[in-house]
C-alpha cells in the first residue's frame, strides 16, 4: 500500500478542508496524490494486487487494464443526481432537488466512517489548460484506487493543481466514497453555492470522476450563468477543408449518440482532401473572445467514452487510440485476455467471459459486454488530436449543433434562420434513449442542448442565458441540428451516418462561412441534395430525400409537443421561445 506522505501544501483552507472530512471518513491514512508516474505505477501495482484492475495481454494491449464494476453500478443514476440550492425553484423543475442543509446531514451519516480499513485520497484537479484563465481547480476526495487511476487519465491532477492554487481558497471541494456502494444509500449531490459536490455509493464514471459531469458540467454551467458564459455538453473538432482552411465546430448529443465518433470523423475517400481533427470528445466551455466570436476549450484531458459499436469502420481513430495505455470496465474478455464488445471487428468468439466475469458462449441472448461499458484513456493517444487541443484562449467557433436520435420527424440537418431559432431547435431538442443511463431505453425524451442531465440550475433561466448571451457575441456561430438516425418505416437507418456525416459538415461549413446553397423550409434552411457533396456516395435518391425533407404533419405534432414540453418547464422559459413556436407552426400549417 502506498504510506500517506507528508502534506504536499500549506493552503489552510484546503487542509482544513481535508482534515474535517477525514474525520467524518475515518480512513486509516490519508493519501496526498502528487500526480507523478512512479505515483501512478505504484498506484496501478497495488490496484492490481487487490483486484480491482486486472492486466490486459501485453502483447495485444501494452499498459492496458480491465476492471468490472459492481453490477448494480454500471451508468449514471439521474434519479439519485440532485441540485442543492436554497430554493426548489433555483434547480427547476428537471433536477432533482434537496434543502442543501439537509441533504449535507443526511450524507453525513452515510459518510460517517464509511472509509474505515481503507485510503482515503486526495486529488487535486485542474480542469483547463492549467496556463489558461478559463482553468478551474477541483480537489476530489475519495476512497477509491480506481477513481484516482481514472482521474489521471481525465484530468491534469497532482502537484500542478497545487502549483496553480497556491494559497488560494478558490476550489471545488469534492467528497467521493463508494462506501457501500448500495443504490439505497447512493447520492450525486451539488452545491453550487458552496462550490461542493458529495457523492457516495457509486464507483460509475459519471457519478465518481467528479471533475467531469459534476463540476465540468453542472457546477460551471451554474457559474458560467452568473459570469456570461457556458459550460456545454458538447464535442469539439477542427476541420481542415482541401483549401487549407480551419474551422471550429461544436456539437452537443445526448449520451451515446456519437458525439466521440463525429469528433474523431474520418471522411470518405470522396473527401479526403477534408481532415477532421479531435479537440473534445464530451464537454466545451465557451466565452466571448476579444474579436467579438465564440471561443470554446475543452477542459477534459481524457475520452470516457462507450465501447460496444465502437470498430474501425466506424471509429478508426478511437480504435488506434485504445491499442494501448487505456482502462476497459464492463466489457467482455476473450480468452487470450483481450477487450471485447458487440460490434468490435472480426468473428464473435466462440468463448468469452462476460461483464459479469461468467463464462458466454456465442449465440448466448444476453450481451457479452455491458451495452454501457467504457474506456478510459487519455487524449494524447489519439492519432487525430488537434494542434489546437491545449490552446489556452480555446478555438472560435464557426458552427454549433445540436442533435439526437430521433427515427422520424427531424432531417439529416437544418440551419436555424437567426440564433433565437436556434436557441429553439436547441431548447426542443429529443433523443430516443440509450444505456449511457438507468431507465427505459427508447423512448423520446426532450434533452435540451443535451444538457438535461447535466445543467446546474433551472432549464428556463437557462434558456435565457442562451439567448441572452446573442447579445454578447458580435459575429456568432451559426447555430444547426443534425439526426444521423432518421429510420424507414422498416425501421432501416436512411443515412449512412460516421464517416459519411463529413457530407453534412462540409455543408454546415459552406453555410457558416457563406459558401453553400439552401432552400428554406417551414423550419429552417435545408440543403437540396444537389447542395450536399454526394460523389462516391452509395445511396439511393429517393432514401436521401427521406433524410432530408421536412414533412407539414410531422412537424405539426412534433410542435404540439413542445408546447407540452414548455409547460412542464414552468413559467420561466422565455416568452420568445413560445413565440418561435407559434411562428413555426404558423409556417408549418401554411406549408402542409
Ligand atoms: C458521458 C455521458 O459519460 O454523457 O459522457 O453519460
Ligand atoms: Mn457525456
Amino acid at each position: 500500500m502506498l504510506v500517506a506522505k507528508d502534506r504536499p501544501t500549506t493552503n489552510t483552507h484546503l487542509v482544513a478542508w481535508v482534515d474535517e472530512m477525514a474525520k467524518m471518513c475515518k480512513p486509516d491514512q490519508v493519501y496526498w496524490v502528487d500526480g507523478s508516474d512512479a505515483e501512478a505505477k505504484a498506484l496501478t501495482a497495488e490496484a492490481v494486487a487487490t483486484g480491482v484492475l486486472t492486466p490486459l495481454n501485453p502483447q495485444k494491449r501494452p499498459g492496458s487494464f480491465y476492471s468490472r464494476s459492481d453490477p448494480n453500478d454500471v451508468a449514471r443514476t439521474e434519479e439519485l443526481t440532485f441540485v442543492c440550492t436554497p430554493t426548489k425553484e433555483e434547480a427547476g423543475p428537471t433536477n432533482n432537488w434537496m434543502e442543501p442543509a439537509e441533504t449535507y446531514a443526511k450524507l453525513a451519516a452515510i459518510y460517517d466512517g464509511a472509509m474505515r480499513g481503507r485510503t482515503m485520497y486526495v486529488i487535486p484537479y485542474v480542469m483547463g489548460t492549467p496556463e489558461s484563465p478559463f482553468a478551474m481547480i477541483g480537489v476530489e476526495i475519495t476512497d477509491s484506487i480506481y477513481v484516482v487511476l481514472n482521474m489521471r487519465i481525465m484530468a491534469r491532477i497532482g502537484k500542478l493543481a497545487l502549483d496553480r492554487l497556491g494559497e488560494s481558497n478558490s476550489f471545488n471541494r469534492g467528497l467521493h466514497s463508494v462506501a457501500d456502494c448500495d443504490p439505497q444509500r447512493r447520492y450525486i449531490c451539488h452545491f453550487p453555492q458552496d462550490d461542493t459536490i458529495w457523492s457516495v455509493g457509486s464507483g460509475y464514471g459519471g457519478n465518481a470522476l467528479l471533475g467531469k459531469k459534476c463540476l465540468a458540467l453542472r457546477i460551471a454551467s451554474y457559474l458560467a450563468n452568473d459570469e456570461g458564459w457556458l459550460a456545454e455538453h458538447m464535442m469539439l473538432a477542427e476541420a481542415e477543408s482541401p483549401e487549407g482552411e480551419t474551422h471550429f465546430i461544436a456539437g452537443a448529443f445526448p449520451s451515446a449518440c456519437g458525439k466521440t465518433n463525429l469528433a474523431m470523423l474520418i471522411p470518405p475517400d470522396a473527401l479526403a482532401g477534408w481532415k477532421i481533427r479531435t479537440i473534445g470528445d464530451d464537454i466545451a466551455w465557451m466565452r466571448v473572445g476579444d474579436d467579438g466570436r465564440l471561443y470554446a476549450v475543452n477542459p477534459e484531458f481524457g475520452f470516457f467514452g462507450v465501447a460496444p459499436g465502437t470498430n474501425y469502420h466506424t471509429n478508426p481513430n478511437a480504435m488506434r487510440m485504445l491499442e494501448r495505455d487505456a482502462f476497459f470496465t464492463n466489457v467482455a474478455l476473450t480468452e487470450d485476455n483481450d477487450v471485447w464488445w458487440e460490434g468490435i471487428d472480426g468473428e464473435v468468439p466462440e468463448r468469452l467471459t462476460d461483464w459479469r466475469g461468467r463464462p458466454w458462449t456465442k449465440g448466448s441472448r444476453e450481451y457479452a459486454a455491458h451495452p454501457n461499458s467504457r474506456f478510459t484513456v487519455q487524449m494524447k493517444n489519439s492519432p487525430a488530436l488537434s494542434r489546437f487541443t491545449e490552446d489556452p484562449k480555446g478555438v472560435p467557433i464557426s458552427a454549433i449543433l445540436f442533435g439526437g436520435r430521433r427515427s422520424t420527424t427531424v432531417p439529416l440537418v437544418l440551419q436555424s434562420f437567426n440564433w433565437p431559432h436556434g436557441v429553439y431547435l436547441g431548447a426542443t431538442a429529443g433523443s430516443e434513449t440509450t444505456a449511457a443511463i438507468t431507465g427505459t431505453i427508447g423512448v423520446i425524451r426532450r434533452d435540451p442542448m443535451a444538457m438535461l442531465a447535466f445543467c446546474g440550475y433551472d432549464m428556463g433561466t437557462y434558456f435565457g442565458h442562451w439567448l441572452e448571451m446573442s447579445k454578447h457575441i458580435p459575429d456568432p456561430p451559426k447555430i444547426f441540428i443534425v439526426n444521423w438516425f432518421r429510420k424507414d418505416a422498416a425501421g432501416k437507418f436512411l443515412w449512412p451516418g460516421y464517416g459519411e456525416n463529413m457530407r453534412v459538415l462540409e455543408w454546415i461549413i459552406g453555410r457558416a462561412t457563406g459558401g453553400a446553397g439552401a432552400i428554406e423550409t417551414p423550419v429552417g434552411w435545408a440543403p437540396r441534395p444537389g447542395d450536399l457533396d454526394l460523389t462516391g456516395l452509395d445511396l439511393a435518391p429517393e432514401r436521401l430525400t427521406a433524410a432530408l425533407r421536412v414533412d407539414p404533419d410531422e412537424w405539426a405534432s412534433e410542435l404540439g409537443t413542445h408546447a407540452d414540453w414548455f409547460a412542464k418547464l414552468g413559467g420561466t422559459v422565455p416568452a420568445a421561445l413560445e413565440l418561435q413556436r407559434k411562428l413555426l407552426l404558423t409556417s408549418v400549417e401554411a406549408a402542409g
